[in-house]
Parts: C-alpha cells; sequence; structure tokens
C-alpha cells in the first residue's frame, strides 16, 4: 500500500502537460496576425514565413494563454545569402530569447545549409537553424517578435521562419494533485479489502 502511495506521488509531481497555442508546419500555409503577412511557397520545402530583405528588420505577433508556468517556441529560422557580420533573433515580451549570426558572408558560418530548392536570388547558402526554446512565463499574453538586423535588399540577403510551434506547459496545482491522490489511494484501498 505504502508502495502504491509512494509510486502515485511520483507519478503526480511530475506530471506536466503541454498544450498547443499554435501547431504550424511547412507542408500548409502558415497562420497570419503578424504585422507583416508575407509567405513564401518554396516547392518541396513547404512554406515560410517571410522571405524578407532589410526593408523588413522584424515581425511581431501577441498571443493568449493562460495557467501555465512555461512556454516552448519551437521553428526554422532562414538565413539566405550574402549575411555579412548581422544576427537572426527570437524576442520574447522585449527579451532576447534566441539570436545567432552569421559572420562570413559566403560560407555556411556555422549553420546547417538547405541543398533543394529555395529563393537565394543572390545564389548564396541557404542557411537555416532548428530552435526550440523553453522559457518561464506564468502570464496572460506575450508578443513573439521574429528579426534579422540584415541591412540590405532582399535579392542580396534575406530572413524568413517555418515550421513554427508553440505550446504552453502547465503543472497541475498541488492542491489538485493532492485531491487527485487522495482519491486514487482511496480506489486502491477499497481494492485491497476484498
Ligand atoms: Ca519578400
Ligand atoms: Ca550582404
Ligand atoms: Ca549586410
Amino acid at each position: 500500500m505504502k508502495n502504491i502511495l509512494f509510486l502515485m506521488l511520483l507519478l503526480f509531481t511530475s506530471f506536466v502537460f503541454a498544450v498547443d497555442i499554435l501547431l504550424e508546419t511547412p507542408a500548409a500555409p502558415g497562420t497570419t496576425g503578424w504585422t507583416n503577412n508575407e509567405q513564401t511557397n518554396a516547392g518541396v520545402y513547404g512554406y515560410v514565413h517571410g522571405m524578407w530583405g532589410s526593408e523588413l528588420p522584424y515581425v511581431e505577433r501577441t498571443f493568449a494563454t493562460s495557467g501555465q508556468t512555461s512556454i516552448t517556441i519551437s521553428f526554422r529560422y532562414w538565413a539566405v545569402d550574402s549575411w555579412d557580420n548581422e544576427t537572426g533573433y527570437l524576442n520574447f515580451n522585449g527579451s532576447q530569447l534566441w539570436a545567432k549570426a552569421v559572420s562570413t558572408y559566403n560560407a555556411p558560418s556555422g549553420w546547417d545549409t538547405y541543398s533543394g530548392t529555395f529563393p537565394n536570388p543572390w545564389g548564396g547558402y541557404k542557411r537555416y537553424a532548428d530552435v526550440s526554446v523553453t522559457t518561464a512565463f506564468t502570464g496572460t499574453s506575450f508578443t513573439l517578435r521574429f528579426g534579422a538586423t540584415i541591412n540590405e535588399a532582399e535579392n542580396n540577403e534575406s530572413w524568413g521562419f517555418s515550421n513554427l510551434s508553440i505550446s504552453n506547459n502547465v503543472v497541475p496545482e498541488p492542491a489538485t494533485l493532492f485531491i487527485f491522490c487522495i482519491a486514487l489511494s482511496l480506489l486502491a484501498l477499497g481494492k485491497y479489502k476484498k
């Protein structure tokens, strides 16, 4: 009996629900609601938010959420063509959550590179990074800003993002866990008595 209780406590204290706020895949057009909703159909790869040159340094969107302890954001960030000492980034409520720079304009420069068809008008590297970041957050709305510090037009260097998913991670409240444990203990007790 003590073993069962211990097991249940262990199970419930490690329990975290992940609830999708947004779930996109490249196979379908991404959702709108950004400060700029341009999307590109890259063909076999699928849909990308962007691509943008220096004419659009960032896009923002605000999401509603509740009851969570943290938020997880996963995406592919694209840094295409002749970026030269410039940085792609994601801000969460004004704070930088992720950033990655390209130091050498005509090299992968520490990024993964895509070999399939993808818009690269300058004919340079199709760099990307698959990113997943989690940040503690208990509020009810947050604003994401995807951006790039590039300073030339889209035919020279460009940025975008794809495959975006956002989830909030909900840990059940201790009071709820306690009631669960009591209820299950009573059930288990009843079963063992027979
Ligand atoms: Ca464009
Ligand atoms: Ca350049
Ligand atoms: Ca540049």
